[in-house]
């Protein structure tokens, strides 16, 4: 019936989750690969970016076998929207995956701009509090939902500020190859990182979309921010000593 059919993700979604999931294990073996045949002390960004991908392969894996989620009261009804009290599954499991994850995206940026290390501190900081902005205002059934999700997006537009101006300036000295990895990988970021509240608001937030809808969208966002990022981020490496960052 129209009024609970869609409240949870189908085997569409999970197959979907289950693809991710095995897409971010295969990376997450590749930059480990790439990873060893490097010194030990030239391997930060391999390691970094290979757990980002093994722990998000981890929590794929849970949201395909229909795992990490709790059922929250939404506003409105998609079917109806005269209709109150409809439980949606809201996926918690994905905010501990970003709540590890992010810090360790922003890391690899910021450790490729040089930038000094109370800064690093800072801005990951800053980082968790969006994550964890977005989480509470998830599992919230109120309205208070919006006030959360404000305070989530002033966290990520002093991210935004940060890395593209910030940190982008910070790059020059350090040569064009550095800016080069730098300005790409920071770019991708921004550009990915800005449309994760826009699913929010049509997942988590309005209920709007179809949990395997959000599948979908969150997957192809999060498939962009970690694996395709961190292939770029490794390979735009491969001819700069980490000693030139301070690393
Ligand atoms: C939330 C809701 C609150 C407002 C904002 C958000 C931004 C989330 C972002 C997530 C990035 C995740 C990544 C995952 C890795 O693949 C928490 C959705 C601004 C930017 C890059």
């Amino acid at each position: 019936n129209g009024a609970t059919a869609d409240i949870a993700i189908t085997v569409r979604g999970s197959d979907f989750y289950f693809a991710i999931s095995a897409a971010m294990a295969l990376s997450a073996f590749i930059f480990l690969g790439l990873g060893f045949r490097k010194h030990r002390r030239d391997r930060v960004f391999h390691y970094i970016t290979a757990a980002v991908v093994f722990v998000a392969a981890i929590a794929y894996f849970s949201m395909g076998s229909n795992l990490g989620f709790t059922p929250i009261q939404v506003e409105y009804l998609r079917s109806d929207p005269k209709v109150h009290g409809e439980f949606r599954e809201i996926f918690w499991v994905r905010y501990i995956d970003w709540f590890i994850t992010t810090p360790l995206l922003l890391m690899d940026l910021m450790l490729t701009a040089g930038m000094p290390w109370p800064t690093i501190l800072w801005v990951l900081l800053v980082d968790e509090i969006m994550i964890v902005t977005g989480l509470v205002g998830a599992l919230i059934k109120s309205q208070y939902k919006w006030a959360y999700f404000a305070f989530g997006c002033l966290a990520l537009a002093y991210i935004v500020y940060q890395l593209a101006f910030e940190a982008r300036r910070h790059t020059k000295p350090l040569g064009a190859d550095v800016s080069r990895v730098f300005f790409m990988c920071g770019t991708l970021t921004t550009v990915l990182w800005v449309i994760y509240p826009i699913a929010w608001g049509v997942c988590e937030g309005g209920n709007i979309i179809s949990p395997d809808s959000e599948a979908v969208f969150y997957g192809v966002l999060d498939f962009l921010a970690k694996p395709c990022f961190g292939a770029l981020l490794i390979w735009g490496h491969r001819n700069i000593d980490p000693a030139r960052l301070g690393l």
